[in-house]
């Protein structure tokens, strides 16, 4: 693959000689010069004293961390400075900030996903979600496959930036001697077939009666119906855990479950679910809420939560077989 930037790649993403739209390339560049600025921050860590607690809370109840405030802020203030953003929507903020009138487009993001890892030095990250911008008081609330793009950047031994604008998903790691991004994947594409799952054992009791026949068929092993045997990983980290789903395959599971049984899952749909099921579907993989495909879902509110499913299309296929038995 010849190295491009990516200000070269948005200049031409499917290779055909068409650049991205203007304004879309000029706020997904934007975005990536916060994401560089947030990895500083987060490489700093305790020299720059700003882990630990904000002293504050978000509209989801969670303590924030000063990371997460100082990203929310970063992202909100580029937001403003390209002038190509009506409107933002932040995990961390109750509602949708007007930014300028009339732009084209809507920024959705949550700004530091994997925040309660800050402080045991594991990958964290941004993720984000442009949608194109609409009138009246529901804007936000477009199903995901209107997404422009989206994109997560991680924040690990590399700083790693994953896109899509609808035509493949490409990848930009970070030199840190310059910071610039420079293209590290192309038309990146997730294993249909995998032996990795990830999902959090401890709440096992808790899982609805197709999660856990899934998940007890990959225990099974070689003597189990899959006639495979199966690893687990779970970092508690989305970006990191999906980020490795689009390299190496795997499915990513954090369900519904019995604690909560109002709430549909523990993951947001707009800015969690939306962004990286378009990833995995651009990527050849599938996104499943136990009920429909993610992208399908027609919003009712900014912070609703999601059941999410996704990864390489053999297991969601699985999954969705039997969640419909
Ligand atoms: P648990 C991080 O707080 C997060 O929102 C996701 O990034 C991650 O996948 C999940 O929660 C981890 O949740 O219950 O395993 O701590």
């Amino acid at each position: 693959m010849t190295t491009r930037t990516l200000r070269e790649y948005l200049a031409d993403p499917k290779g055909d000689g068409n650049p991205a739209p203007r304004e879309l390339a000029s706020l997904i560049e934007a975005m990536s010069d916060s994401c560089r600025t947030i990895s500083y921050l987060v490489s700093r860590g305790a020299l720059a004293d700003v882990l630990g607690s904000a002293g504050t809370g978000n509209v989801q109840g969670e303590e924030q961390k000063q990371l997460d405030v100082l990203a929310n802020d970063e992202l909100m203030a580029m937001a403003k400075s390209t002038g190509v953003v009506a409107a933002a929507a932040s995990e961390e903020e109750d509602d949708a900030r007007a930014i300028t009138p009339g732009a084209p487009y809507l920024l959705l993001f949550d700004p530091l996903d994997g925040s309660s890892n800050i402080e045991v030095n594991v990958s964290i990250g941004t993720i984000f979600s442009i949608l194109p911008a609409k009138a009246g008081e529901n804007a936000f609330l477009q199903s995901g496959r209107n997404q422009a793009a989206a994109g997560y950047c991680v924040y690990g031994p590399q700083t790693t930036l994953v896109l899509t604008l609808g035509q493949g998903v490409a990848a930009f790691t970070m030199d840190p001697p310059t910071g610039q991004f420079v293209q590290t994947g192309a038309n990146i594409r997730i294993p249909e077939k995998t032996k990795e799952f990830a999902i959090n054992m401890s709440n096992m009791r808790h899982w609805a009666d197709p999660v856990r026949a899934y998940i007890d068929e990959c225990l099974a092993g070689d003597a189990g119906p899959r006639a495979k045997n199966f690893n687990m990983r779970w970092i508690a980290s989305m970006v990191a855990d999906v980020h490795r789903v689009l390299t190496r395959g795997g499915v990513f599971m954090y369900p519904w479950d019995k604690r909560e049984p109002g709430k549909p899952g523990k993951l947001r749909l707009m800015y969690e679910a939306n962004p990286m099921s378009l990833l995995v579907e651009q990527a050849g993989g599938r996104s499943f809420d136990g009920t429909q495909q993610i992208l399908d879902i027609q919003p009712t509110g900014l912070h609703q939560r999601v059941s999410v499913m996704l990864g390489s299309k053999e297991e969601v296929e699985r999954l969705e077989a039997l969640h419909s038995a």
